[in-house]
């Protein structure tokens, strides 16, 4: 028995009294996991004198860490073994829960990024909020949605160490609280590199009022606590929307200001007041603009606490800084109302203005009287545009995939494009092979490092040596074994969490994502029930058996987003209990989908859904992880579907609909109500909404969301995400997937080659990006 071994021996003994025959899941995974972290402890130091990034984050969607952290350390099996010899397994670790500190692919993308940083040797750190609770857990109850709150920590968090030392006070206008950093290694590939992922925990600056409490005012004893408290203790559950919240606010300075003074003060223990170097040895990329707050804090703390003048201040700080915009979309980009800004943080306000007068002479310096212009306004009609401030005292905005780089530059930015366009670069979106295929998919991963050697699990382009056994009718039938196996496997699953069975011979085609109106899941909810009617009607005959799974959270605020829950469940209803559909449709909305259903759900997939209206999806993720896991893309040319398709071939995804310009020049002309009118088939299934033929119980739910698609909402035209536009063509594509399913060799000749050509969308590929051309590490 080896240290590692005897290490969970011990702590299965000592913290818990147990023998390891004797433990609970729980207890294994506990001391499974400290043993881990035991085992790491000397590695884990920041090597010194060398440049270092550190990307600040409201949100890392880490998912489940300890079979993650044990394969990077080489442990995985070796604690598999030990379990076994036991009685249990690593997959008994399944109990425990996800880290949803995320919303979805933002979040998700922060922690990719962190893994493949660590795999690759680059000083990368992150630095966000320990919320007390992530994202919120979905339930459905007769169809519709409901929400419970994540406890996360209830397992424990075996995986962090609370650095009491690092603590430093973030201050408010009426409140100032201790900031209590929480970090966690973050391990590379093969355990050489450990970099850090820090985050906040806020907590009051004196536990209790004793005073108080002595005094039997037992509620003023606690208030003070809880009001600290407060600020980390719930994720923000928007994804692409703006929450404009006062805490929000707080919170976004909180992990800005206290995430600054921390790297601050390490700087400080090196170089004392002498801050010619900090630029050389610090990089900040701002994920989003939730982080961009730092900006005038750093101003603020360089000027303030060390004397700087505005003009070294800020030479630094557009040094240091770099920004990445995820979205186009106007809801999602953050204003802050000036009045909320002074009443949360007024101390910092000052250099919110000084910002702005340096905007205005640096436009001036370049010839352009900014005053006249209202998109060069940090300060506009009593809000902050935070984006303006991002891509003004940044060296670099980025956007996240071509097109969206593309659009920034064109439609969206084209203002400061015109200014600064050496400022703009691109940095298409990747994702981890190690999560998302060594992980996930052991079965496609061994078949593929008996082909090629696994040079893949760190250089992910290695796959293009899989092209060849594209053609091979051996790997084919050995490659479509696999796939059943991943259905199989999927299928138990979610008869244990659904009370659902699914039949592995079906065509498996998944839409999974969180729910919003541009994502376009009621098209995909339009076209199945097309489909559905077809089939009763005996118009469609050679329909190849097929479920439709769905996995999506609405934010609890989004109504429409739940109106569309509730629309899918009912027609999942509709569908599987109409005898005449059994062996031949299905369609399954699971629950609470989360980085670990996703785990599962992808690599059992024959056909990725991602059908955004081109233009909205700034890039989109799971599409990677999809192709990644020999899956067609059944998709728009949006985000980073375009890239997809052009490394995988056309020929082997089904891509349909408007284009970003199309959409463009249909904008004035799309009649949605004319469509309905004219065309039998897309009255048949809109209507459906208001025809009686689903129950929204009462809510009206239905009704507003035909409304949205033929009236528009006051503010904005009907179906502003030209759902009807694309009707006919999505479903002729999804019916053109249909029958290439039938030729089973030439279908897995298409996944094979889109696995085998997935090696761009690696997030090894797009961190080196970053730290070459913008970070310098
Ligand atoms: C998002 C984009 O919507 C998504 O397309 C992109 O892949 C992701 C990561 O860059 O960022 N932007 C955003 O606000 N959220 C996203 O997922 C929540």
């Amino acid at each position: 028995m080896d240290r590692f071994e005897e290490k969970i021996g011990e702590l299965l003994r000592l913290d818990f009294g147990v023998t390891p025959d004797g433990a609970d899941a729980k207890q294994l995974y506990t001391a499974v996991s400290q043993a881990a972290m035991d085992s790491l402890r000397d590695g884990w130091k920041k090597p010194a004198g060398k440049k270092r990034a550190c990307y600040f984050s409201a949100e890392f969607l880490m998912g489940r860490l300890v079979n993650s952290n044990l394969m990077n350390l080489g442990l995985l099996e070796e604690a598999d073994r030990y379990l076994k010899a036991h009685g249990r397994s690593v997959a008994d670790f399944e109990q425990i829960e996800d880290d949803a500190l995320g919303n979805g692919g933002l979040g998700r993308l922060a922690a990719c990024f962190l893994d493949s940083a660590a795999t690759h040797g680059i000083p990368l750190d992150g630095y966000g909020i320990r919320y007390r609770y992530g994202l919120f857990r979905q339930y459905f109850e007769d169809g519709f949605q409901r929400e419970r709150a994540d406890d996360w920590l209830r397992f424990g968090d075996p995986w962090s160490v609370r650095r009491e030392e690092d603590a430093v006070e973030v201050r408010f206008a009426d409140q100032t609280v201790r900031a209590v950093p929480y970090d966690m290694p973050v391990i590379g590939y093969g355990g050489k590199t450990i970099n850090t992922l820090r985050l906040w925990q806020s907590e009051p600056l004196s536990a209790f009022d004793f005073d108080l409490f002595n005094r039997q005012e037992y509620d003023r004893a606690v208030a003070e606590k809880n009001r600290a408290e407060e600020i980390s203790y719930v994720l923000y559950p928007n994804d692409d929307t703006d929450a404009g919240k006062r805490l929000r606010l707080k919170q976004q300075y909180f992990f800005s200001s206290a995430s600054l003074q921390s790297i601050l003060r390490e700087y400080l223990g090196r170089h004392g007041e002498d801050f010619s170097a900090f630029a050389d040895e610090y990089a900040v990329q701002l994920n989003d603009t939730h982080p961009t707050v730092s900006i005038p804090e750093l101003l603020r703390l360089l000027m303030e606490e060390h004397g700087l003048c505005y003009d070294e201040a800020f030479s630094i700080a557009q040094r240091v800084f770099a920004y990445t915009n995820h979205t186009i979309m106007a809801e999602a980009l953050e204003k802050w109302d000036v009045g909320l800004f002074l009443s949360v943080i007024p101390e910092v306000y000052p250099y919110v203005v000084m910002l702005q007068n340096g905007l205005k002479q640096a436009l001036h310096n370049k010839g352009i009287n900014g005053a006249d212009q209202i998109p060069y306004y940090l300060v506009d009609d009593g809000r902050i545009h935070m984006a303006r401030m991002a891509i003004f005292a940044a060296h670099s905005t980025n956007g996240v995939a071509r097109i969206h780089t593309e659009i920034l530059k064109e439609t969206a930015l084209r203002e400061w494009y015109a200014v600064w366009p050496e400022r703009f670069n691109n940095k298409t979106n990747g994702i981890t092979q190690r999560r998302w295929l060594a992980l996930c998919n052991p079965e496609l991963s061994g078949f593929i490092t008996e082909r090629i050697g696994d040079g893949w699990i760190t250089e992910l382009d290695e796959l293009k040596k899989l092209a060849p056994y594209a053609d091979d009718e051996r790997a084919r039938e050995r490659f479509l074994a696999i796939k059943r196996e991943k259905k199989c496997q999927l299928a138990a699953y979610v008869k244990a969490r659904e009370g659902v069975e699914l039949n592995p011979d079906f065509l498996f085609d998944i839409q999974v994502k969180r729910l919003h109106e541009y994502k376009r899941q009621l098209l995909n909810a339009f076209s199945i029930l097309d489909i559905y009617f077809a089939l009763k009607d005996g118009r469609l005959t050679d329909f190849y058996p097929t479920v439709f799974l769905f996995g999506a959270k609405a934010a609890p605020g989004y109504y429409r987003a739940k109106g569309i829950i509730k629309y899918l469940n009912e027609i999942a209803k509709r569908v599987n209990g109409d005898p005449d559909m059994k062996g031949r449709m299905q369609v399954v909305f699971v629950q609470n989908y989360d980085v670990s259903y996703a785990e599962k759900l992808i690599p059992a997939a024959d056909v990725s859904e991602q059908i955004s209206t081109a233009g909205t999806e700034a890039s989109g993720t799971s599409n990677m992880k999809f192709m990644l896991n020999g899956a067609v893309t059944l998709g728009t040319l949006d985000g980073a579907n375009i890239e997809i398709v052009e490394q995988a071939g056309a020929e082997n995804n089904f891509i349909f609909g408007a284009t970003v310009e199309e959409i463009a020049s249909a904008a004035s002309t799309y009649d949605p109500k004319a469509l309905c009118r004219d065309n039998p088939r897309i009255r048949r299934v809109v209507d459906t909404l208001v025809d009686g033929t689903f129950s929204d119980g009462g809510t009206g739910m239905f009704r507003e969301l035909y409304d949205s698609l033929m009236t528009g909402a006051s503010w904005h035209r009907p179906d502003q995400y030209y759902l009807l536009l694309d009707f006919e063509s999505y479903c002729d594509a999804k019916l053109r997937v249909n029958r290439a399913y039938r030729d089973r060799a030439a279908f897995a000749r298409k996944c094979l080659l889109n696995t085998a050509n997935a090696g761009k969308f690696s997030s090894d590929r797009t961190i080196r990006e970053y730290a070459r051309e913008i970070w310098g590490v």
